[in-house]
């Protein structure tokens, strides 16, 4: 596939994604979605890759929403199958992805942007960042799954009062609220952004994706994550990950993971 709305750098074990429409402000199209949901399948299965961090092209926005112009003349029926389409190839498929992602917020994230955020498995934001929940403004609630990761992440009452009043959050309070876990000077957030993803990358990727999972389940409905967490502990006991892990620290040395 040719990648017309995003790039793609790697650096070691880890892949840079940038949403990349600078003159929308990176607002996110059915092609975007496409792409990134292309380009992920292709990273799950590359060996060499063992995180990802996705961020937007410029200093002015992560992404600044779904893509207004383009279903400004939808009915509801079109309506509700953006959104169903859209969470499954990107927004679900970002939030259990058995790889590490993190979403490097660079400014805006806004609507469908902010969204994206909350899908990727932690956050870190530049000083200048704003987020919000604006579609009541445009006579939409959120359809990317913002009406249920938002409160998940700062809780309900918070969510509530940004959701109805549409206001946008600065830097620092998104830290107060744990929306995003570290905010720096836009000019280090890439940088800074690398070297926990680095620090990640050292870890076995087997557990940190079966760690992913047990996370998740609690915010499926009918799984028990208590449960579920149990099922995926007790499968890393058959990796090399774990045999390695627990090896090393006997002989006291650093363990080197393999990823199987
Ligand atoms: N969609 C399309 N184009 C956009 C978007 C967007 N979300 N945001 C910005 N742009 C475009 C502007 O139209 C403008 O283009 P042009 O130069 O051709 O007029 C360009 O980006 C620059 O934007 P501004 O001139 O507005 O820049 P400002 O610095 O003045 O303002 C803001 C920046 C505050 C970010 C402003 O652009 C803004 O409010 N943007 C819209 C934010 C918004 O409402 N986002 C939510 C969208 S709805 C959504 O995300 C729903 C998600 C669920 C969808 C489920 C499927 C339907």
């Amino acid at each position: 596939m040719n990648y017309e709305n995003i790039l793609i750098e790697k650096e070691k074990n880890l892949a840079i994604i940038t949403i990349n429409r600078p003159k929308s402000l990176n607002a996110l199209n059915k092609a975007t979605i496409e792409e990134l949901n292309h380009l992920l399948i292709t990273l799950e299965s590359d060996k060499e890759t063992k995180a990802i961090i996705l961020t937007g092209s410029g200093e002015k926005a992560f992404v600044a929403g779904a893509d207004i112009k383009e279903f400004s003349n939808f009915n509801t029926s079109e309506g509700s199958q953006l959104a169903a389409k859209g969470q499954e190839l990107l927004f679900d498929y970002v939030q259990n992805y058995s790889k590490p992602i993190i979403a490097a917020v660079n400014g805006f994230a806004l609507g469908g942007g902010l969204e994206l955020a909350m899908a990727a498995h932690f956050r870190t934001a530049s000083s200048n960042a704003r987020m919000g929940l604006p579609e009541v403004t445009l006579g939409l609630i959120p359809g990317y799954g913002g009406t249920q990761r938002l409160p998940q992440l700062i809780g309900k009452g918070r969510a509530m009062e940004m959701i109805m009043t549409a206001e946008m959050i600065n830097a620092d309070k998104a830290l107060d609220f744990g929306l995003v876990n570290h905010v720096v000077e836009q000019s280090e957030l890439l940088t800074f952004t690398k070297q926990i993803a680095q620090k990640i990358t050292n870890n076995s990727s087997t557990a940190i994706g079966k760690a992913i999972k047990s996370i998740n389940a609690n915010y499926r409905d009918g799984i028990n994550g208590f449960h579920e967490e149990i099922k995926c502990f007790g499968e890393c006991f058959d990796t090399e990950d774990f045999k390695e892990g627990t090896t090393a620290f006997i002989e006291k040395r650093k363990a080197e993971f393999k990823g199987t």
